[in-house]
């Protein structure tokens, strides 16, 4: 048992009973949530920090609120520390309209201010450290709490790298209570976790809640630390959470349960600097203060369900007369270059980031070069980690920072998935709209140079349908930069940008085919049509990206030597998509071909066919798939040419339908 003399931190009475009046308070709302769950009031899950309190409420001891704190699945304590917002928490996990994300969030995923809690594990860790990137010019700090569960996920460790490298004011805060979940940190924790942060420069140092003199002291420390020398830092802190890991059973060891019981520190100050009478007024004002909330968030209203909404980009519209079509021969890769100069000269938020894109390597394509000898600070060659590369562009745009990052082969892409998916993507959504995510991912991806297996697919149709992300893919029918310029005028969300790399050496086609014209449409989605000057059409050609100049030279073979006027649909957006807007046009044709490189199996054509099919005006019509074989793209040249689709085999499919026609006709 602790003496009376340590009881008090620091030997302030006022300064020990405000720490422990808020532990209190964060005790409470949660053993009153658990409540709720318990007789059906609550639906869904929460993670109690009951026993662990101590530690966040200490963190915020030394913080402002211009900082900033990530959390996770445990946040209620680390939320209340920071906001004091009873009600706004309450409310979200009643899921009501007063909720801090109107119950968009629910517990685990919480932002109020500089407030952001979600549910994958380690997943902030980069979105952390891209936010600490923008304080490199201020005072401020971010601090990060994860559990030792978490030691696991080796984004932590691309975060350690980064945040030591780039010297950025991050705060670590590990609480160590053993356990993930039901499983003993022994089954799976291998080595030292402090020389785990120390092996990558970072300073480290540990603590406990039993001792909490002490790491009222190292949490002073650490966070001095980080502000002065902005520089990250790892703090420890053993702990042990009495509730089971979420609402359900507790599986661990009941010995154990009540050893740790009886060493809980909230209790035991509480018992020792409170008599009795006391510690019965301080419960019950903040239980009327809890059940206020309740009440009120049982009253309140359900907000609306919000579907995400993309803003028209209006790219045709604003850019058409200025560089559609700029110079001729102008090769793709040197319009890319250009067009990152051009925004980079004029926007100066804007920050690339990617593996070895600066001089004089420039990026493995040549998109990036002479951009970080011309903006040396605004440039950031980053080790080989794309999701924590991702995450940290995250982090960067919550900042109002504009990342535009390098993927250097889009096969590289599926590393950052998460980091896409669960944050990039849906943080603005969660956070019900309070905060936006711009961001431009660009990447090479596709065949056709011999790469093999995994630098040459065309991964695109993993990442379509996901709500709130834009996918674009660029095609040598215009000039890329009224693309970028676009998205970074309208910047609310992620952007993927797909750069067929076999597009890279190709010249703009300025000009369409004879007989020809090009129609720039901006709504749904922009899309580029090069349509026949006559009326008659046969076969339309929807495709997108790389494959447009194959399609552009098969409709000229079609029209040469076969009689037949084709007619090509070229999304830029890919994802959202609609063709609707399109059926009038489209319908004019028997045979409708969609083409893309890609595996066949749901893909974007897919979900293009199945638009056409659903829509009564294309029932006479015949339809053709065309993609790449169903297997692993091979690096022999010859195997790959055999696999991929390309002008022989897409002409080759669309002349055996009309054979067939003909044969059905002539036995008629
Ligand atoms: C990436 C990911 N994997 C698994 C889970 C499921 N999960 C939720 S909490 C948890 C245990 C986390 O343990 P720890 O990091 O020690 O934090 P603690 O729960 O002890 O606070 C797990 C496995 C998750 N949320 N995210």
């Amino acid at each position: 048992m602790n003496s009376i003399s340590s009881i008090y931190l620091k030997n302030n009475k006022i300064l020990t009973e405000k720490i422990i009046k808020k532990c209190m308070l964060i005790r409470l709302v949660e053993e009153r949530l658990l409540q709720a769950f318990s007789e059906g009031e609550l639906y869904g899950t929460i993670h109690t920090c009951i026993g662990q309190e101590l530690i966040g409420v200490m963190a915020c001891q030394f913080i402002n609120q211009t900082d900033t704190i990530f959390s996770n699945h445990r946040c209620h304590g680390h939320f209340l520390s920071f906001t004091n917002d009873v009600e706004g928490l309450i409310s979200e996990i009643y899921g009501k309209k007063t909720g801090v994300c109107s119950g968009i969030g629910g517990s685990q995923h919480l932002y109020k201010n500089n407030f952001y809690s979600n549910g994958i594990q380690g997943g902030f860790m980069p979105v952390a450290a891209g936010l600490a990137y923008s304080f490199k010019e201020n005072n401020k700090i971010a601090i990060i709490f994860i559990g030792d569960g978490t030691l696991g996920e080796g984004i932590l460790y691309e975060t350690y790298n980064i945040i030591a490298l780039l010297k950025l004011p991050l705060l670590i805060i590990l609480e160590n209570n053993l356990y993930a979940q039901s499983t003993h940190q022994k089954e799976t924790l291998s080595g030292d976790i402090l020389k785990r942060a120390q092996a990558f420069n970072i300073y480290a140092d540990k603590s406990d809640i039993w001792n909490w003199n002490s790491l009222y002291k190292k949490m002073e420390f650490m966070i001095n630390y980080v502000r002065h020398y902005r520089s990250p830092a790892f703090l420890e802190v053993s702990c042990y959470r009495l509730k089971a890991h979420s609402k359900g059973d507790d599986d661990r060891d009941e010995n154990e349960i009540n050893f740790y019981k009886k060493k809980d520190p909230v209790k035991i100050i509480m018992d020792q600097i409170f008599h009795k009478l006391q510690k019965k007024s301080i419960i019950s004002l903040i239980k009327e203060r809890i059940e206020n909330a309740i009440y009120k968030a049982k009253k309140d209203v359900y907000a609306n369900y919000k579907i995400y909404q993309y803003k028209n980009y209006n790219i045709f519209n604003n850019y058409q007369n200025l560089y559609v079509h700029c110079k001729k021969n102008k090769r793709i890769s040197t319009l890319l270059n250009n067009t990152l100069h051009n925004l980079m000269k004029e926007n100066s938020n804007i920050i690339l980031l990617g593996e070895d894109i600066k001089d004089p390597y420039g990026g493995a394509f040549k998109i990036t070069k002479g951009l970080s000898s011309k903006f040396p600070d605004r440039v950031i060659n980053t080790p080989i980690s794309e999701a924590a590369i991702v995450g940290f562009s995250c982090g960067m745009s919550l900042s109002g920072l504009l990342p535009i990052v390098e993927i250097m082969f889009g096969d590289f892409i599926t590393l950052a998935f998460d980091q896409i998916l669960n944050h990039a993507s849906k943080l603005k959504y969660m956070y019900n709209y309070n905060v936006s995510t711009p961001i431009i991912i660009r990447t090479p991806m596709g065949g056709g140079r011999g790469y093999g297996p995994t630098h040459s697919q065309t991964l695109e149709k993993h990442f379509l349908g996901i709500p709130g992300i834009r996918i674009f893919a660029i095609n040598n029918l215009f000039n890329p930069e009224i693309l970028y310029k676009s998205i970074l005028k309208n910047n609310q969300e992620l952007s993927i940008i797909i750069e067929n790399k076999i597009l890279y050496t190709k010249n703009l086609l300025s000009f369409p085919l004879k007989g020809y014209f090009y129609k720039f449409k901006d709504y749904p989605q922009p899309t580029i049509m090069m349509l026949p000057k006559s009326n008659l059409i046969d076969i339309t050609l929807i495709t997108y990206g790389g494959l447009v100049d194959i399609i552009v030279e098969i409709i000229e073979e079609l029209f040469e030597e076969h009689d037949l006027i084709a007619q090509l649909i070229c999304p830029i957006q890919i994802y959202p998509c609609q063709l609707s807007e399109f059926s009038n046009l489209i319908k004019k044709s028997s045979l409708i071909v969609l083409i893309e490189e890609g595996q066949g199996f749901a893909n974007f054509s897919s979900e293009m066919l199945s638009q056409l099919i659903e829509n009564d005006k294309f029932k006479n019509c015949n339809f053709l798939r065309c993609s790449s074989e169903p297997s692993p793209i091979p690096a022999s040249i010859y195997l790959e040419d055999k696999m991929l689709p390309n002008k022989t085999n897409i002409l080759r499919n669309i002349l055996e339908i009309y054979n067939e026609k003909k044969n059905v006709n002539s036995k008629i």
